[in-house]
């Protein structure tokens, strides 16, 4: 008689796809609202695990951020409404193919990104060797759903919207030198109704939903003590 699919080999089969396995290179997502915090969360956690320290081949732990794969505008001059926080700014093909080098244990190059000019930096690349656990954040990170596929974990800074507002006019104002009225514009203009329309029902793909960002010492304290137990198997 035929044998059913769930039984073959180990009757415990079907039992044992529930748990969790680990993979190396771990692979953990981190999305979020614009100025939620992801990258903060990233470097805490690699902070925590004393990674930020090291010379970076020896390192065990990468944060590589979704800027570094803003698509290239043609002729080099960015529209006056170009929208940044839209899913056809990034390179999704690019950004797929360094996930599955990095998967495969290859090298990757990582372009440099320029907010200054709102493109790639010629010629200037980061090298990153392979490493046990990448941190990869970005507002659409979850977005696309063959790169989603590709992670182990997803997370998701969860930061009050207000917050967030205050934290990206100080941010465009003071660090990129930017116009208050045309952050703002550009803010109800693009990055809102983008975060409501692409990066907010994202959240249902993550596995823990980080509230508060990088002010959530508990979930950071969590998440660097499970990815060290992963380390150190
Ligand atoms: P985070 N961004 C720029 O402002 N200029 C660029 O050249 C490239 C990106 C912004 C982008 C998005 N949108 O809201 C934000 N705009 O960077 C994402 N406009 O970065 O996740 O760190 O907030
Ligand atoms: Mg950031």
């Amino acid at each position: 008689a035929e044998i059913p699919a769930f039984s073959k080999g180990n009757s415990f089969a079907p039992f044992r796809q529930a748990s969790v396995q680990y993979k190396k290179p771990f692979i953990i997502g981190v999305a979020g609202g614009t100025a939620s915090g992801k990258t903060t969360v990233c470097h805490k956690i690699v902070e925590k695990l004393g990674q930020n320290q090291m010379e970076s081949r020896r390192r065990q732990v990468v944060v590589i951020s979704l800027d570094s794969f803003y698509r290239e505008i043609d002729g080099g001059v960015v529209p006056r409404n170009y929208n940044f926080d839209h899913p056809n700014a990034i390179d999704e093909e690019l950004l797929l193919q360094t996930i599955r080098d990095i998967r495969a244990e290859r090298v990757v190059k990582i372009p440099v990104y320029d907010y200054q000019h709102n493109c790639r930096k010629q010629n200037e690349f980061n090298v990153i060797h392979p490493a046990d656990v990448y941190l990869i954040e970005g507002i659409l990170i979850f977005y696309f759903p063959q790169i989603r596929d590709l992670f182990d974990m997803k997370l998701f800074v969860d930061t009050d919207p207000d917050t967030r507002l205050s934290r990206r006019v100080l941010r465009d104002t003071q660090e990129w030198k930017r116009d208050l009225e045309m952050v703002l514009h550009q803010y109800t203009k693009y990055v809102k109704p983008a975060f409501e329309e692409f990066c907010l029902p994202t959240k249902k793909y993550a596995d823990v939903i980080v509230p508060r960002g990088a002010d959530n010492g508990v979930a950071i304290d969590l998440i660097a003590k499970h990815i060290k137990e992963l380390l150190n198997k």
